[in-house]
This record gives structure tokens, sequence and C-alpha cells, in this order.
């Protein structure tokens, strides 16, 4: 077989397997091979060493037109077997736009977060200033400046986690109070401010107790302020979290920040104070703790006690979130389960 026949055979065999080849992958390989350095025609083209002079160009320009055919085959095969694979991707990836849409779903504000903001929008309505204080807090602003001093038996009432001797884990809200007096220019006006957030207490976790819970304390300072003030204001608090039919009564009590100091029922929102298992047949449900701010608190906060005077309260919205919606148990709240934190997810 002379040269010419050698190349015609090879373009043969090669033509007939480019076109069956379907594969990207392959269709390279066989240009690799077909036309590199080390391939069949190369290997063929080396025989033209023993061709007589004569018969070189027109074997050599055979060979080439050989290249040239195969080079383009493997070009045009390349390009169907892509255009293939192009329609058969968009097939695969095709969109049915008429489909219904996979639903979102979207978070809500956790119950007590719900409360906290109902909370925060009515006194903002009033004129209030929402302030945020420091949860890791100097015993001095947590106790001393709320006129407990070291060893004050009253201390007793709030268990504390300690991180020093002088810091400690805040175990109320009442602090802020301490920290915006301080600082608060009575030249300007009064001072009306509430103050939400998490606090700590040694406290033993049980159906009504967490050692981490929360509390919103309330404060408002000016010259002539009474507890008809107070208890206004309160009513207002039971009234939009509880209900607009809802009373309170104020019961004296004891803190050492507020003299004097009262602890606060509302009256039953379940039997509208009949009496029921909530209330424990009462007819009120104990909701929080308020009083008329000491004289020391002002003192030691740099206000005059002669010129002005005011009222505090502190609410836990952990509890009002168990009264609002029933719910027995705190913990329910910090144990994340989210089919118990749906249930209120489209609650107010
Ligand atoms: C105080 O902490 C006072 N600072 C409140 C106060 C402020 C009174 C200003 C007067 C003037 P008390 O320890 O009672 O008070 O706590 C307030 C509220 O926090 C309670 O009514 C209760 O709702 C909530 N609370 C107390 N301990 C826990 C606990 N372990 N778990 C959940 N809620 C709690």
């Amino acid at each position: 077989m002379n040269l010419q026949e050698k190349l015609q055979r090879l373009e043969q065999q090669a033509l007939a397997e480019i076109k069956q080849t379907d594969n990207l992958e392959k269709i390279n390989k066989i240009r690799v091979h077909l036309l590199g350095k080390k391939g069949p025609i190369t290997e063929i083209l080396r025989g033209m060493r023993d061709l007589p002079k004569e018969q070189r160009p027109q074997v050599g320009s055979f060979a080439n037109a050989v290249r040239d055919e195969l080079t383009a085959a493997i070009a045009k095969q390349k390009e169907q077997v892509e255009l293939i694979l192009n329609s058969k991707k968009l097939e695969r990836e095709a969109i049915d736009v008429t489909l219904p849409g996979v639903p979102v779903k979207a978070g809500t504000p956790h119950i007590i977060m719900q409360v906290i903001d109902q909370i925060e929008k009515l006194f903002l309505g009033m004129g209030y200033q929402v302030v945020d204080g420091p949860e890791v807090e100097e015993d001095h602003y947590n106790f001393e400046m709320m006129n407990l001093p070291k060893d004050h038996p009253a201390r007793d009432m709030q268990d504390t986690f300690y991180i020093t001797d002088q810091i400690l884990m805040r175990t109320q809200t009442s602090p802020v109070q301490a920290r915006t007096m301080e600082k608060h220019d009575f030249s300007q006006g009064p001072l009306k401010m509430i103050s939400p957030g998490k606090v700590y207490r040694r406290d033993t976790d049980d159906a009504t107790h967490s050692h981490q819970f929360h509390q919103v304390e309330g404060l408002v300072i000016d010259k002539h302020v009474t507890m008809a003030d107070l208890k206004g204001t309160l009513e207002k608090i039971a009234q939009t979290v509880f209900g607009a039919k809802r009373q309170i009564r104020l019961r004296p009590s004891y803190f050492p920040f507020t003299e004097p100091s009262v602890e606060v029922d509302v009256s039953c929102f379940k039997c509208g104070g009949k009496g029921c298992q909530v209330c424990k047949q009462t007819g009120w449900i104990e909701v929080l703790g308020a009083g008329m701010v000491h004289p020391n608190v002002l003192k030691m906060a740099g206000v005059d006690p002669q010129i002005f005077g005011g009222f505090a309260f502190g609410l836990g919205p952990d509890r009002f979130a168990m009264l609002k919606y029933g719910v027995d148990d705190i913990r329910d709240f910090y144990l994340n389960d989210v089919r118990v934190l749906e249930q209120f997810s489209q609650k107010e």
C-alpha cells in the first residue's frame, strides 16, 4: 500500500469514528491523537523520505488536505455535540413559571418581645424615652445606688450571680434608673423613661421562675409627681396588655428603693374578677412592683429630693406573657420549641 492509499484509509476510518462520537471529551482525544506530533498522519508522512523527490509535493499536499478535512470534521462534530448537549441542558433546566411557589417561612418576634414592644409603644406615645443598660453591671449601680448598701438584708431578695466582688449580672433593671438620673439635666425638663431588658438571678428554674428573665423598668422624676400619677400609669399598662376593662389595685409592700412601695394586682382577665383557677379564686393577679422613689435614691444620683420626686415600677414581661396567653410554664419561652413559639407568631 503506498502512502496515498494509507492516508486515504486513515481518512475514511477517522471520519467514521468522528461521526459516531457524541462525547466532547472523546472528540478531543481523537483530535489530539490524529493531529498530534505522535499521531498517524505524522507517522505516515515520515515515510516521504523514501519517496522519489518528484512525488513528494503531491503526497505532501494530499496529506495536508487530509489533515484539513479531519480538522474540519472534528470541529463540525464538536459543534453538533455541543448543540445537542445544550438543548438537553435547557430541557432539563426548563422552569415552569405556572407552578405555585414554595412559601418562605418568615420569622416573627418572640412572644416576650411582642409584650415588650407593646409596652414600649404605649410609653413612647406618652413621651417617655426608652433607655438601654448593661447586663453585666456594677454592684454600685445594681444595689448601692438603689439604697441597698453591702450587707443590707434585702439583698437576699435577689440572689445574685457575682462575677467579681464589684461586678455582677444585674438582678433587676433598676440600675438603669440610677444611670439615667445621674446623667439627666433637670433644667431641661422632667425625666420620663422605661428600660426593658434581661436580668439574672440565682433562682432555681421552675414553672414560674427562670434564672434569666426580662423586666421593664419605669421611672418618672419631676416636681409634683404623686401616687395618683403612678396609679393612672399602671392602669394604662394593665389595660393595654390585658384588655380595656381591667382594673388594678395597690397593696402595701416593701422595696428598699421606693417609699411607699406597692405590689400591684390586676383584675382577673379570665373571670373578670369573680374568681377562677387563674386568679386562685381571688379575682386578682399580682403583676408588678412599684412605688415612690426613695429620697436616698434621688440624693445618691445627685437629684435634690426637696425639689424633685417621682415614681418607679418594675414589671416582668415573662409573667405578663404567661398570664396573657395562658402559658403555665415559663420554661416554654426559653426552650425554643418551634411548635410552641409558632402558636404566638400571629398574636400582637
Ligand atoms: C424588682 O426587681 C424591683 N426592681 C421592681 C421595682 C422597680 C419595684 C421599681 C419598685 C420600683 P421583683 O423582685 O419583685 O422586683 O421583680 C419584679 C418582677 O420580675 C416580678 O413581679 C416578676 O414578674 C418578675 N420576676 C421576679 N423574679 C423572677 C423569676 N425568677 N423569673 C421570672 N420572673 C421573675
